[in-house]
C-alpha cells in the first residue's frame, strides 16, 4: 500500500540518559522523586539509566542499521537551564544539539519533545511548578532557547508529552511527583499546560521557525461494560472528563461543557482568564498536528459516590494485580471481558486505534503523529538472542490498525514505536521492557537486537508491505 509515513522509535530523557549530575545538569523533579525509597518500583531510578548520554552514538548506528527514518526523543530542562531560568549551560545545549547532528548524519529526522515530565526541581519547590501562571514565563524562555539552537536540525516539536497523564499521576492518583490528590488542583494544572502548550505554539509561529508542532496526548479510546444506562452515563463523563477536556482543550480552545457544568455543580474550582482562551483558540488554528500516544483503551462502569478512588496499581507485572480505579460518583474503569491484558494489565486493543484516528480526523481535522505505541512484556535473552514474537504481533497489528485508517483518508506524518530501547518504566523499573534493542542491565549495558528489531527492519524496508 502507498504510505507516507515516517518510521520511528521515541524515547525520553529521563529514562534513557543516565548521567544524571553531569556537565553541569541540574537536579529535576524525576531525579529527587526516584531517588527517595519507596516511590519507585525496587526503587529503580534514572540516574545512569541506559547511558545513553554517553552511548548515543552506538544507539543511533543501531537506529540506523534498523532504518529509522525519524528517532524521538525528548530534552532535559534542567541540562540546560539547571535551575530552570537563568543562565544557559551550553555543554548541555551542546549535547542536542550534536545528537541532532548525528541524527541527521545519519539519514535520521530528528522529533522533539520539549516536556516530558522532568520538570526543573527549583520551579517545584519555588512556585510549586505547573501548580502556578508563572511556569508560562519560564516554559517560553526554556521552549525559545530550544528553538533558537535546534531549529536548524528540527522539523518536527511536541511541546508537551501527555499533559493529561502527568497532571493525573501527579495531582489526583498520588503516583508521580508532587503526590497529591486535589481534583482542583489537577485541573489547574492540566490548563497551564494547556496555555503553555498555546502560547509556545504561537511563539513558534510568530518567530517563524521551520517546521511543525503540536503537543501528544495519552488517548484511551472507551466502551461501556454494559448498555444499562448508568455504565452509558459513566462512559460519557468519562469522555467529557478525559480524552474531550485534554483534546478539545488543546486542539479547539475550549473544555467540554458538559463536564465543566458537571464541575460547578460539584463545587470544584480552578482558575481560568479570558485571554487564556482566545489564546488557546488562536493557537488552535496554526497547531501543525495532533501526536497520538495509543496503548490500550479503556472499559467503562458506573462508580457510586462511595465507589472506588485511586485504586491499585500493578507496577510490578504479575497480571491481574490491579484493581478497579475511578472518580467517585462519575465512573470507573473495570476489566474488558472482551480483549486480552498484559502483564501490567494493560488491554490490548488495535481495533481501537483505528475508531480513534478516524474520529480524530473528523473531528480535528488535523494530520496525526502516532507519537507512542508499544508493548511492555518480561523479555529473556536465550543464547544469546531475544525472541519477542508477543511484541511483533502486537506492533504488527496497530500498523494495520494505522494503515487501514489511511486507507479512510487519515493522514499520518510518522509512527513511532515506543521504544527503540530498552529503558526505565517510570514506576515499574527496568523489567518493563519495550525496546527493539534489548539493554542487559546486568551486563554493562549491553545492546542486544530483538527479533523485533529485524522484522521492524524488514517493515520499514518494504514500507509497510511486510507485515
Ligand atoms: C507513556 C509515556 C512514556 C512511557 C510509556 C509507557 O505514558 O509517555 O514515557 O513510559 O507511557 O508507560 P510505562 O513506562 O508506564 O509502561
Amino acid at each position: 500500500m502507498k504510505n507516507r509515513m515516517l518510521w520511528g522509535s521515541a524515547s525520553a530523557a529521563y529514562q534513557i540518559e543516565g548521567a544524571y549530575q553531569e556537565d553541569g545538569k541540574g537536579v529535576s523533579i524525576w531525579d529527587k522523586f526516584a531517588n527517595f525509597p519507596g516511590n519507585t518500583f525496587l526503587n529503580t531510578n534514572g540516574n545512569i539509566a541506559c547511558d545513553y548520554y554517553h552511548r548515543y552514538k552506538e544507539d543511533i548506528a543501531l537506529m540506523k542499521e534498523c532504518g529509522l527514518q525519524t528517532y524521538r526523543f525528548s530534552i532535559s530542562w534542567t541540562r540546560i537551564l539547571p535551575h530552570g531560568k537563568g543562565e544557559i549551560n551550553q555543554i548541555g545545549l551542546n549535547f542536542y544539539i550534536d545528537l541532532c547532528k548525528e541524527l541527521i548524519l545519519n539519514g535520521i529526522e530528528p522529533m522533539v519533545t520539549l516536556y516530558h515530565w522532568d520538570l526543573p526541581q527549583d520551579l517545584q519547590d519555588e512556585y510549586g511548578g505547573w501548580e502556578s501562571y508563572l511556569i508560562i514565563e519560564d516554559f517560553l524562555h526554556y521552549a525559545k532557547i530550544c528553538f533558537d539552537a535546534l531549529n536548524p536540525y528540527v522539523k518536527m516539536w511536541i511541546v508537551m508529552n501527555e499533559p493529561n497523564i502527568f497532571t493525573q499521576l501527579g495531582y489526583l492518583l498520588e503516583k508521580h511527583p508532587p503526590k497529591k490528590n486535589n481534583l482542583s488542583l489537577y485541573l489547574q494544572t492540566f490548563h497551564h499546560t494547556a496555555v503553555v502548550h498555546a502560547k509556545t505554539v504561537l511563539m513558534f509561529k510568530e518567530n517563524k521557525y521551520q517546521g511543525k508542532i503540536g503537543s501528544s496526548i495519552a488517548l484511551t479510546p472507551a466502551y461501556s461494560l454494559s448498555n444499562k444506562k448508568e455504565d452509558l452515563e459513566a462512559l460519557s463523563m468519562f469522555r467529557a472528563t478525559t480524552s474531550d477536556w485534554y483534546l478539545q482543550s488543546y486542539y479547539k480552545g475550549s473544555y467540554p461543557k458538559q463536564a465543566l457544568i458537571y464541575y460547578r455543580l460539584a463545587g470544584i474550582e480552578f482558575e481560568t482568564k479570558k485571554e487564556d482562551f482566545e489564546i488557546m483558540k488562536r493557537a488552535s488554528k496554526h497547531v501543525d498536528f495532533i501526536g497520538v500516544n495509543y496503548y490500550q483503551s479503556a472499559c467503562i462502569a458506573y462508580n457510586p459516590i462511595d465507589g472506588v478512588g485511586i485504586g491499585q496499581m500493578n507496577t510490578t507485572g504479575i497480571k491481574s494485580t490491579s484493581g478497579e480505579f475511578g472518580v467517585p460518583g462519575l465512573y470507573k474503569q473495570v476489566q474488558n471481558p472482551n480483549l486480552t491484558y498484559t502483564d501490567w494489565d494493560w488491554a490490548i486493543d488495535p481495533e481501537s486505534l483505528t475508531t480513534l484516528l478516524l474520529e480524530l480526523h473528523h473531528k480535528y481535522h488535523l494530520p496525526i503523529i502516532i507519537s507512542e505505541n508499544g508493548l511492555g512484556a518480561f523479555d529473556e535473552i536465550e543464547d544469546g538472542q531475544i525472541h519477542d514474537p508477543y511484541r511483533i504481533d502486537y506492533l504488527r497489528k496497530h500498523i494495520l490498525a494505522c494503515q487501514k485508517a489511511i486507507l479512510h483518508g487519515v493522514d499520518i506524518y510518522a509512527y513511532c514505536t515506543w521504544s527503540f530501547t530498552d529503558l526505565l518504566s517510570w514506576l515499574n523499573g527496568y523489567q518493563k521492557r519495550y525496546g527493539l534493542i534489548y539493554i542487559d542491565f546486568e551486563d554493562d549495558l549491553q545492546r542486544i537486537k530483538k527479533d523485533s528489531f529485524y522484522w521492524y527492519k524488514k517493515v520499514i524496508e518494504s514500507d509497510g508491505e511486510y507485515l
